[in-house]
C-alpha cells in the first residue's frame, strides 16, 4: 500500500498571492491584445490558481517589436561589459531575497516538491546568473594572422533577438540556463514559458526589471504553444530560437525556421536515458540512486535514468531493494515536507503516464511496485516499477516522462553497450562501477551528451549540456551555453600601407 502525505492546509504553508498575470512588453504588464485569458491549474487539486493573459501572434509581434528596438537602439547590447555584469549580479541577488515565493509559484504551477524548488531549483537560477555575470566581460575573440600584409581578427558579437520557448518541467531553471547566457552576450529576448507554468517567469521578468534591466531586454509572453510558440519561431525578425520540449515540437520548430528567415535553433529535447549498473558496487549505496534517477519530480525530467539495466549477479538483491524502497516513497503534496514526489503536471501527462503503464503490462512486463493513481483528487501516480522488460517494447523504447522504471537484467560490457546505445535519444546516461577500466570504457562508448560516473543528475553553471541525436543540438550551461547566442565577425585590415 502506498504512503500517502498530507495535504497543503495541513502541511501549514501559507500559499503567496498571484502577483503577476499579464504579459511583460517592454517593461510593462499588459493585456493581450484579444484580451484573452487561460487557466493555469494547480494539479494538486485540480482547482484554478489564476487567469493568465493569453498571448498570440499579435503579442508576440510586440514583443518581438519591443525587443527589436532594444536591440538595435537600446543601452543593453552597447553597455560596458561589466554594467552588464553589475546588473545581472543584482537580478540574482533580487532572486535570492524572494526565494520562497517563487518556489511556492513553481510549486504549484507544476507540483515539484517546495522544499527541492526552494534549495535547489531558484537558489541555482541564481549561480546561473552569477556564473553568465562572471562571462559578460569575458566575450574575446582570436586575433588572425592571415597573410604577411593582412592580419584580421574575429570579433564575438550578440546574435540578436532571441526566441526562448520554456516546458514546465523546470521552469525556473531551464528560464535562467536560456535567459542568463543570452543576457551575458547582450541579447534581447522573447520568453514563451509553457501554458502549465506561467507563474514564475513573470515575478523573473518582474524582477529583472528592478534589477536595473532596461526595458525591452526580456519581454515574458504567456500562451500556447501552436499559437505564441509557432509565432515566435517563425518570426521573421526573431535572429535564434532556443527551445528546450519535446522532439516533435523541436521538429516543428526547426520547420517554422527553414520556412521563414533560416534562424538558428538550438533543441534540448525528451530522452530515455540508460542507468548501468554493474554487479561491484554497493547495492545498498546505488539502489536509492538508481531509483531518484528514474522516478524523481515524479520522473518529469529529461534525462531521467528511466531504463535501468543491472548487471546479472546482483540483480534479484537490487530489484528487491527497489522494492523496498519503493515502499517507503511517499506521494502527496508537494508542500509537505514528508512527500518525495507530487503529482504530475496536468491532466494530459497524467493520462499519457497511465497508458504507457497499461502499455507495459499488455505487452507483457512484470509490474513490481505501483502502476495506479492514487484515489484522490489531483494528478498523483504511484512511483511504477516494471521488470522482466525487454528492449522492443514501448516502455523501454519511448519517453514516459512519468514516475515509471522499466528494469533489464545484463551479463557483459559488450552487451549493455550496445543496448544503452539501441535508442533514437542520446541525452544522457549513468555508469555505475568501482572499476575503472569499465568506467571508462563505458562512458566513452554511450552516444550522449551527458554521461554520470557513480552519481546522477550532477549540474553545474559551468557543466554543458544537452543532447545527441534526436535529443537535439547545441549546449545549454558552459561556455558552450553562452556561445549559441553570439555570432563570429572576422575582421581584416592590411598591416602596413593599404596595398589598393
Ligand atoms: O511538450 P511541448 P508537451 C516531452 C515529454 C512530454 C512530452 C510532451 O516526453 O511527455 O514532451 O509534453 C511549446 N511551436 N518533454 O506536449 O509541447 C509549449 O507551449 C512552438 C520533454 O508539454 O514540446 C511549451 O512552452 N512552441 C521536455 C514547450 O513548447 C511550441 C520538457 C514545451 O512543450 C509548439 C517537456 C509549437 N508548435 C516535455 N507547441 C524536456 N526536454 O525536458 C508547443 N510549444
Amino acid at each position: 500500500k502506498m504512503l500517502q502525505s498530507k495535504d497543503s492546509s495541513e502541511a501549514n504553508f501559507k500559499i503567496p498571492n498571484i502577483k503577476f498575470t499579464k504579459l511583460f512588453i517592454n517593461g510593462e504588464f499588459v493585456d493581450s491584445v484579444s484580451g484573452n485569458t487561460f487557466e493555469t491549474i494547480d494539479p494538486r487539486n485540480e482547482e484554478v490558481i489564476a487567469r493568465i493573459a493569453e498571448g498570440n501572434k499579435y503579442d508576440v509581434d510586440l514583443a518581438v517589436k519591443a525587443a527589436r528596438e532594444a536591440f538595435d537602439n537600446g543601452p543593453w547590447p552597447r553597455l560596458p561589459p561589466k554594467e552588464r555584469r553589475r546588473i545581472m549580479l543584482k537580478f540574482a541577488h533580487l532572486v535570492l531575497e524572494h526565494v520562497e515565493e517563487i518556489a511556492a509559484l513553481d510549486a504549484m504551477d507544476a507540483g515539484k516538491l517546495f522544499s527541492d524548488v526552494k534549495t535547489s531549483e531558484v537558489p541555482n537560477v541564481a549561480e546561473v546568473l552569477c556564473y553568465y555575470a562572471g562571462a559578460a566581460d569575458k566575450i574575446h575573440g582570436t586575433t588572425l594572422k592571415m597573410s604577411s600584409e593582412i592580419q584580421g581578427y574575429t570579433l564575438l558579437e550578440p546574435i540578436g533577438v532571441v526566441g526562448h520557448i520554456i516546458p514546465w518541467n523546470f521552469p525556473s531553471q531551464v528560464f535562467a540556463y536560456k535567459v542568463a547566457p543570452a543576457l551575458a552576450a547582450g541579447c534581447t529576448m522573447v520568453v514563451k514559458p509553457a501554458e502549465q507554468t506561467p507563474l514564475s517567469a513573470l515575478y523573473y521578468a518582474y524582477l529583472a526589471k528592478q534589477a536595473g534591466i532596461p526595458d525591452g531586454v526580456i519581454n515574458v509572453v504567456t500562451g500556447f504553444g501552436h499559437t505564441a510558440g509557432a509565432a515566435l519561431s517563425s518570426h521573421m525578425d526573431v535572429d535564434k530560437i532556443s527551445f528546450t520540449g519535446s522532439t516533435e515540437v523541436g521538429r516543428l520548430i526547426m520547420q517554422a525556421a527553414a520556412t521563414s528567415n533560416l534562424k538558428p535553433v538550438s533543441l534540448e529535447l525528451g530522452g530515455k536515458s540508460p542507468f548501468i549498473v554493474f554487479d561491484d558496487v554497493d547495492v545498498d549505496q546505488v539502489a536509492p540512486l538508481a531509483f531518484a534517477g528514474a522516478i524523481y519530480n515524479k520522473g518529469e525530467v529529461c534525462v531521467a535514468g528511466s531504463r535501468l539495466f543491472i548487471q546479472e549477479g546482483i540483480y534479484d538483491k537490487f530489484v528487491k531493494k527497489l522494492e523496498e524502497i519503493a515502499k517507503t516513497w511517499v506521494v502527496g503534496d508537494p508542500f509537505d515536507p514528508n512527500t518525495r514526489h507530487g503529482p504530475q503536471v496536468d491532466k494530459k501527462q497524467f493520462a499519457r503516464v497511465l497508458s504507457y503503464i497499461e502499455h507495459g503490462k499488455r505487452e507483457g512486463a512484470t509490474l513490481l511496485t505501483g502502476g495506479n493513481a492514487l484515489d484522490r483528487k489531483g494528478y498523483f501516480i504511484e512511483p511504477t516499477i516494471f521488470i522482466n522488460v525487454t528492449d522492443d517494447m514501448k516502455i523501454a523504447k519511448e519517453e514516459i516522462f512519468g514516475p515509471v522504471l522499466s528494469v533489464m537484467k545484463f551479463k557483459t560490457v559488450e552487451e549493455v553497450i550496445k543496448r544503452a546505445n539501441c535508442t533514437k535519444y542520446g541525452l544522457a546516461a549513468g555508469v555505475m562501477t568501482n572499476n575503472l577500466n569499465i568506467a571508462n570504457t563505458v562512458s566513452r562508448s554511450i552516444r550522449a551528451g551527458v554521461i554520470w560516473i557513480n552519481c546522477y543528475f550532477g549540474l553545474d553553471p559551468d557543466c554543458p549540456f544537452g543532447g545527441y541525436k534526436s535529443s537535439g543540438f547545441e549546449r545549454d550551461l558552459g561556455m558552450e551555453g553562452l556561445h549559441k547566442y553570439l555570432q563570429v565577425k572576422s575582421i581584416a585590415t592590411p598591416i602596413y600601407n593599404s596595398p589598393w
